[in-house]
């Protein structure tokens, strides 16, 4: 991803960072395939293999309104959604191409209905755009293992320019941007721009008129930063960062992206799925370093949410209903926590998360006589307070070694830790 800085900017950020969560939607034709977005491009699968896909992609249990009621139950307060991905296809009716779900046996547009359904459930829009396109005639093949002066890539691109595919680029961005309203968050996807090995980018797309054209026609939007130009928005995928990612020596807006399973299309046989409490805890470890989650979901091919990621939406919604305060309206604190806890901060209110447990006594560096007040969030019980005095604290094992400064938490060792 590139470092490049984050230029003057018209996105309304306020919501993204008081929000602090949202989910990720990876669906297509590949969902048929069950077994991975890229599986066209891994399996080397032909265009006339991958077309049964297309042929037989018919969603009958689509009901973006339960989407959307899931979505907000988990305590997500916006959305991404793929509209096309690197396989081409397009989940709305674009006036620039054939390869869309319109032509399909299904026949409708999918983006309205679910851009609707979220918006009337309180929810913000965004849309993900795939920069790669494996169908587009004019797409230069993906050169991820030939370089750009090779005689095959040459030859396998004779025929083909690049032109042509950024107008088309630039063309349905500009439908995407003026057919749905007004749209949050604009997520492209992406630059790899490693020229000697075939690699595409800012030229290709023509990321500076790209960009312009987006704040042109949607002014508030928030903008990821794969156009290989900055941007508004730093998105590590499937890792947590080990602090707030910067720009520039600037701490920066930042989103982490996560699987439920390790897969962003939806994977039949996958079985390794992450558990709730580890999902909670990316959570609340993206908060702690100032940035927001989007976590991603691959709806089925008949358009349903899989009962193991269900589970899990309901899992954090029901941490969310009791903890989303220590998550809403909250960033970074200044504080150090001690080993294996995370603090987030909203004001003068810190919340100290406890990944270990359990504890007897828990010691908060620097806050001895800064905190009024202190209780289990989950259920507003007091938890008590004290400040051990340095001679005392020499002689109990549990305390020994702690600077002065130090407030000590008791706390109740039965209660689980979320
Ligand atoms: C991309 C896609 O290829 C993938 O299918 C999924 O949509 C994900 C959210 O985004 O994957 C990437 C893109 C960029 C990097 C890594 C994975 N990167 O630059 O490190």
């Amino acid at each position: 991803m590139t470092q490049e800085m984050q230029r003057p900017t018209t996105a309304d950020t306020g919501w993204f960072t008081r929000d602090r969560f949202g989910l990720f939607i990876h669906w297509g034709i590949y969902s048929l395939a069950a077994r991975h977005e890229w599986v066209k491009q891994r399996e080397r699968i032909t265009d006339e293999d991958y077309q049964r896909y297309f042929d037989h992609f018919y969603p009958d249990l689509y009901d973006p309104k339960e989407w959307a009621r899931e979505a907000k139950k988990a305590g997500m307060k916006y959305f991404v959604i793929t509209t096309k991905h690197h396989d081409g296809f397009c989940l709305w009716d674009s006036d620039l191409t054939d390869y869309k779900v319109t032509n399909t046996p299904w026949g409708e547009d999918l983006i309205a209905p679910m851009v609707e359904a979220f918006r009337a459930e309180g929810l913000k829009v965004g849309f993900y755009h795939s920069l790669i396109d494996w169908h587009h005639p004019e797409f230069p093949v993906d050169g991820l293992h030939s370089r750009r002066d090779d005689e095959e890539y040459i030859e396998a691109n004779r025929h083909r320019d690049v032109a042509r595919y950024r107008e088309y680029l630039h063309g349905q961005t500009r439908e995407l941007l003026t057919r749905f309203g007004k749209i949050d968050v604009m997520w492209f996807d992406f630059s790899y721009p490693d020229r000697v090995w075939g690699g595409k980018g800012k030229d290709d797309w023509g990321s500076e008129e790209l960009l312009a054209m987006v704040r042109e026609l949607q002014p508030g939007i928030i903008v990821n930063d794969r156009l290989e130009i900055g941007g508004d928005l730093k998105t590590p995928e499937q890792y947590q960062p080990v602090a707030w990612p910067e720009v520039d020596g600037e701490p920066a807006l930042w989103e982490a992206c996560q699987t439920l399973d390790g897969s962003w299309g939806y994977d039949r046989d996958n079985l390794d799925w992450k558990p709730t409490s580890m999902l909670v805890r990316m959570l609340v470890d993206t908060v702690s370093k100032g940035g927001n989650l989007l976590l991603n979901v691959g709806p089925t091919g008949r358009g349903e949410f899989d009962p193991q990621a269900v589970e899990r939406l309901r899992g954090m919604g029901e941490w969310m209903r009791l903890h989303g305060r220590s998550v809403r309206g909250c960033t970074a604190s200044d504080f150090i926590p001690p080993p294996d806890c995370r603090y987030t901060q909203n004001g003068d209110r810190l919340y100290l998360h406890l990944f270990g447990w359990p504890f007897k006594h828990v010691h908060l560096e620097g806050l001895a006589g800064r905190v009024e007040y202190a209780q289990l969030l989950g259920d507003a019980s007091e938890v008590k307070m004290l400040v051990v005095d340095p001679d005392q604290r020499a002689q109990n094992t549990t305390m020994g070694g702690l600077p002065s400064g130090t407030l000590t938490l008791e706390l109740p060792v039965q209660k689980p830790m979320v």
